[in-house]
């Protein structure tokens, strides 16, 4: 297949190209470098040392001899350019990566929510417009999140993606419909994946477009089976307050003797995933289209989940690494239980890597490899959720603001 990958430079969507490619598609991404922009904005580097993308691209030629296509392309903002590459090369399927991806970083100021909406939803919104005038029988495949379900206890399993209701008619009668799970979202980087579902539903039933929406947990690791084989295909690895995840960022700090940040009592339940689960998803999503009828596919692209503060104790006993209770920066549950469905990847083949697998000392050895890259002082995350909580949480580079550490 011809495949667009959009945001092919990103965390995901980097060993999602390699892995495409080394399946033998035609792989093609189309970004604008965006989140290179933003770690210099921010004054922060991935752990692992990153080239650039035509770099990374010629040493993949270099080691396999296939190629993968770069194209320096701007969908939020350049919409004529974005047509016009689609009209050339008509993808046999499209996967959209390109959005700004942290919920930290999308609630830093008034600034930074705005470019995230403006970026996120118009570089959804102009895909789904030019492939309907372009007449394109792509399949799009979308990289969503878990958190438009949000995270509060319903003491039922969230199913994947919609929710059948009964709706009392005027006359007393009960009809059925099934409807988007309801969303929740918990900042404005997940509230863009949101408003992104909303145009999928409509540009799937006015215009027929297929589309698959993964709703994907928070994904832990670094290395793919293709990342692995060159040092200058590594994957980016984000450890600083914005960016960096859960899970990796206490792998991270754990050996750079860092103390392990748990925000608030660490009772926040979360869905992950492996990285190289990730991509077997969207592979697998890719091979299993919809068949139109202007519905949109919706997976749930996760495969187990864990309350932060377990984490922290597991990581802390892996490594002998300390925690510390901080005052949390985010507004949300400060305890949620959380079931979800994911029996369509499981039906399709999927077999989970589990936290279990020994990949933590994996991740952890490569920190230590280049623990000589990290500034920690920009480990804290800083980023507030409201004003209010905003004046309890202060950077503080010395760990000063640490509520107990254990
Ligand atoms: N947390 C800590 N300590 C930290 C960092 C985070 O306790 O040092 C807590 C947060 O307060 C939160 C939970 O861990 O309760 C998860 O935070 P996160 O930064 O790992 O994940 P999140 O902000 O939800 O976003 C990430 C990705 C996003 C993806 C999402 C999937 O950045 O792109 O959509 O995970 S999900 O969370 O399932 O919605």
């Amino acid at each position: 297949m011809k495949i667009a990958v959009l945001g092919g430079d990103g965390f995901v969507g980097w060993p999602t190209s390699l892995h495409l490619s080394d399946a033998g598609h035609e792989i093609h991404i189309l970004d604008n470098l965006s989140r290179r922009w933003i770690d210099t904005e921010l004054g922060v580097q991935s752990l692992t040392p990153m080239d650039s993308i035509q770099e990374r691209t010629r040493v993949w030629h270099a080691e396999t001899g296939r190629r993968i296509h770069f194209h320096l392309i701007d969908l939020a903002k350049d919409y004529e350019l974005l047509k016009g590459w689609l009209a050339r090369h008509r993808p046999d399927a499209i996967i959209h990566f390109a959005e700004q991806r942290a919920a930290p970083y999308s609630m830093k100021s008034d600034r930074h929510k705005n470019y995230t909406v403006n970026n996120n939803v118009n570089a959804t919104h102009n895909l789904l417009n030019a492939m309907v005038e372009l007449d394109l029988d792509a399949h799009l495949v979308h990289l969503g999140t878990m958190g438009v379900y949000g995270y509060s206890t319903v003491g039922a399993a969230i199913p994947e993606g919609y929710l059948p209701v009964g709706i009392e008619t005027m006359d007393g009668r009960t009809v059925s419909q099934e409807i988007l799970y309801p969303s929740n979202p918990g900042s404005i980087y997940h509230m863009t994946k949101c408003l992104d579902q909303q145009l999928f539903a409509f540009y799937a039933k006015n215009d027929g477009l297929r589309i698959t929406d993964l709703h994907q947990g928070i994904v832990w690791g670094t290395h793919t089976e293709q990342t692995r084989r060159h040092a200058q295909l590594v994957n980016r690895f984000d450890y600083d307050g914005d960016y960096g995840t859960v899970l990796n960022r206490f792998l991270i700090q754990a050996a750079i003797g860092y103390p392990l940040t748990v925000h608030g009592t660490g009772g926040q339940t979360r869905a992950f995933i492996h990285i190289q689960d990730s991509v077997r998803c969207i592979e697998i999503a890719l091979k299993n289209p919809p068949q139109g009828g202007g519905r949109v596919e919706i997976f749930n692209q996760m495969t187990e989940t864990h309350r932060v503060r377990d984490l922290a104790e597991m990581v802390s006993r892996m490594a002998g690494a300390q925690i510390a209770w901080l005052p949390n920066p985010r507004k949300e549950a400060p305890e949620n239980d959380l079931v979800v469905k994911n029996e369509k990847f499981l039906n399709l083949g999927l077999a989970p890597t589990t936290l279990g697998e020994g990949l933590l000392e994996e991740i952890v050895d490569v920190a230590k490899k280049f623990a000589y890259r990290v500034d920690r002082s920009r480990v804290p995350a800083v980023s507030a959720w409201t004003r209010d909580i905003a004046a309890k949480v202060e950077h503080d580079p010395e760990g000063k603001r640490l509520k107990s550490v254990s």
